[in-house]
């Protein structure tokens, strides 16, 4: 980090030697796990200076616009949209974590048998180690899985700033409704927090920053439908990740660069691995920083990952939002529009899933599908397996993953991870 960022940890409340524990898995992580890749383009120089300072300078830069009266609202599901927080001249935040934390102290209130994502975000709060959770004005939970949903009335307790967000679980008329009405409720929620009522100028700078920033991704993931890829799986992902948290306009920026340096390696038919390399498409939960156990495994077993069918992935940026509107209800329908195609496995039935694996499969050129499932994650594990078998009537091999934040599961999984590419390449 640029600089000794202790005194404003401490003045955030948080638990400094907790802290330290959390930067040091945080830190080993990136050493050992992400930045065991040889080849990386050097715009990615600047996705590593972000993670360095994730909770140093970036920390710095938000509380610095809180002094100035901007308020800083975190969330944990790409349903919460951020167009409204910035037409409220607020900013949003990625609150999911990727690592364990606290878990002894997170089992006095969560059922052992409850997804990493979930006990991740409570050991962050608990333990008081996470300067986004501590700086937050607001805190959006939403009625997602029932994990998620039941979790929120217990962290209820630990925070006081907790809005929870009831989402629709069917793609029909009434689920339109009540998301539209529910987008409503928090823009009245935000302009509460923030003391700016949304007007129909600043809703449509803030859906054209965010479509630039999905916009700038999707280009990213053209690119890595060539062969040979152009990017890791773990720069990408890397990519989608810091997307959470960054300024938006500078992370466009950033991104745009790093896809002119790659059409340039395209054009000179320069990839980080050699063409012919097995070609992998991970599906299902998402997978937040520092959470990069599979796609480590995967490229290093010879594969590369070409797409993730993730919230931290396509099924999060997949769709821009409509910018023709003119009125605010106008603008506030096409972001309804928008977010209620994301395909997230609590809908039901959820057959636009499927479709958009097999889209991607196909778009990638996919030679395989990793279907990543979150111990105890109902939905996507209940869907992994109509996920497998659509995909065997394609003739796409699939291999169904399940396991957790710890690294006790490494050798198993490389097992049967280099199995299953063995078996894709042959
Ligand atoms: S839109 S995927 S970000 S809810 S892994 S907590 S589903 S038990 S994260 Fe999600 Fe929004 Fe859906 Fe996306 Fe529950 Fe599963 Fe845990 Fe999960």
């Amino acid at each position: 980090m640029s600089e000794d960022y202790r005194s404003m940890w401490a003045e955030l409340g948080m638990d400094l030697a907790g802290h330290d524990a959390l930067l040091g898995v945080l830190g080993k992580a990136y050493q050992d796990i992400y930045l065991f890749q040889k080849e990386r383009p050097e715009g990615m120089a600047y996705f590593d200076f972000v993670m360095s300072e994730v909770h140093g300078l970036r920390i710095k830069e938000l509380l610095d616009e809180k002094a100035a009266g901007r308020k800083i609202i975190g969330s944990y599901c790409v349903f919460v949209p951020e167009e409204i927080v910035l037409a409220a001249n607020a900013t949003l935040i990625g609150l999911c974590s990727g690592a364990d934390f606290a878990t002894e102290e997170v089992e006095k209130l969560l059922p052992r048998n409850t997804c990493a994502l979930i006990k991740s975000a409570f050991g962050f709060k608990i333990g008081k180690v996470c300067p986004y959770l501590e700086s937050a004005d607001m805190i959006v939970g939403e009625n997602t899985c029932d994990g998620k949903k039941k979790a929120y009335e217990s962290l209820g307790d630990l925070v006081d700033n907790l809005y929870v967000m009831d989402l629709p679980q069917v793609k029909s008329i009434n689920g339109r409704q009540l998301l539209k009405a529910e987008y409503l409720r928090f823009k009245t929620a935000v302009e509460d927090l923030t003391g700016v009522a949304i007007t129909a100028d600043s809703l449509r700078q803030a859906i054209r920053t965010v479509n630039a920033k999905r916009a700038a991704i999707h280009r990213l993931c053209a690119l890595r439908k060539a062969s040979p890829t152009p990017i890791s799986g773990l720069d990408a992902l890397l990519t989608n990740q810091v997307s959470f948290y960054d300024n938006p306009a500078r992370f466009t920026a950033s991104v745009n660069t790093i896809c002119d340096e790659l059409e340039q390696g395209i054009a000179d038919n320069i990839g980080v691995f050699p063409a012919g390399t097995p070609r992998i498409l991970i599906a299902g939960c998402p997978q937040a920083v520092p959470n990069w156990k599979l796609p480590m495994i995967v490229e290093s077993a010879g594969a590369v990952i070409v797409g993730e069918e993730s919230c931290v992935g396509e099924r999060g940026t997949r769709n821009l939002t409509v910018e023709s509107g003119q009125t605010i209800d106008e603008m506030l329908e096409a972001i309804v529009e928008r977010y209620f195609q994301v395909d997230c496995a609590i809908f039901t039935p959820n057959q636009e899933r499927l479709i958009h694996i097999e889209e991607m499969v196909a778009a990638y050129k996919a030679d395989g599908v990793i279907h990543y499932g979150l111990q105890f994650c109902q939905p996507y594990l209940m869907e992994s397996i109509p996920v497998e078998k659509a995909l065997e009537e394609m003739n796409i091999p699939c291999l169904r993953i399940e396991t957790d934040y710890s690294m006790e599961d490494m050798g198993q999984l490389k097992t049967r991870v280099e199995a299953f590419v063995e078996q894709i390449t042959s």
